[in-house]
């Protein structure tokens, strides 16, 4: 199966200004964009409706989290069913910051990638080890027990609504970027896990992206590899070279 390239940008809690915003915003709107790449962009949810209004219709809005819960009492959260309802097609969940920062459970993961995808949305599902695990060969049964418990809630029809970001945690933010090798390796061993766990059709379907230190300068050698669909930006979708990012196939 030919999986569509997606490279998702994750504003993180970024930019800090309304103006910023509207900076990239334009940038992206007057971009010249490789048709055949999905995109998708995350700002901070106060910024996600506006952004669904002035952005272009090729690239999707994402948020970088929500509840497991449609409505209810729980103070500071954000329903699926809320984003759902403002025409959010993506949510971000399991991001490494979410699981280190804000103790998030495999578990609570997993119960808000089923509350997504029961709401309508698709999820960009982050997994990863960090570099004392990776030191310790512990790499693939990290990203396994991370995806275990997501295996355990979803039917294996859900799976179409799933992009698997593997973003090694010594990799984010650090400048330290897996080296092409290093990622194309884990990425197999994950889609080998799905072949295993869930089926052949959603191993073979499910885009596998990478994230951490992507930029201009790195993400063609990348994109080389068979098992790499695309990429989640952190810091470089902040900036003109997000462009060069989405066009690496190109
Ligand atoms: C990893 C990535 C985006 P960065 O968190 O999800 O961020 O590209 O800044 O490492």
């Amino acid at each position: 199966m030919t999986r569509q390239f997606f490279v998702g940008g994750n504003f993180k809690m970024n930019p800090a200004t309304l103006e910023q915003k509207k900076g990239l915003v334009s940038l992206l709107n007057e971009a010249k964009l490789d048709p055949s790449t999905e995109v998708v962009i995350a700002p901070p949810f106060l910024y996600l409706i506006p952004l669904v209004e002035s952005i272009r219709k090729d690239i999707k809005v994402a948020a970088q989290n929500c509840y497991l819960k449609n409505v209810g009492a729980f103070t500071g959260e954000v329903s699926p069913a809320m984003l759902h309802d403002a025409q959010v097609p993506y949510v971000i969940l399991g991001h490494s910051e979410r699981r280190t920062l804000f103790h998030e459970t495999s578990e609570l993961v997993a119960l808000k990638t089923q509350a997504a995808i029961d709401a309508g949305l698709s999820v960009i599902l982050c997994v990863g080890e960090t570099l004392q695990e990776r030191e310790s060969n512990r790499t693939v049964e990290v990203v396994n027990e991370q995806l275990d418990a997501v295996i355990a809630v979803l039917k294996e029809s859900d799976w179409s609504k799933v992009v698997i970001a593997y973003e090694p945690v010594w990799a984010i933010g650090t400048g330290k970027v897996a080296t092409s090798a290093q990622a194309q390796e884990i990425h197999a061993e994950i889609r080998k896990y799905l072949t295993q766990k869930v089926s052949p059709t959603v191993a073979d379907g499910t885009r596998i992206i990478y994230g951490g230190s992507v930029n201009a300068g790195n993400c063609k050698e990348l994109a080389t590899q068979p098992d790499i669909d695309g990429f989640l930006v952190g810091g470089a979708s902040l900036k003109p070279e997000f462009v060069d990012i989405v066009n690496a196939k190109a």
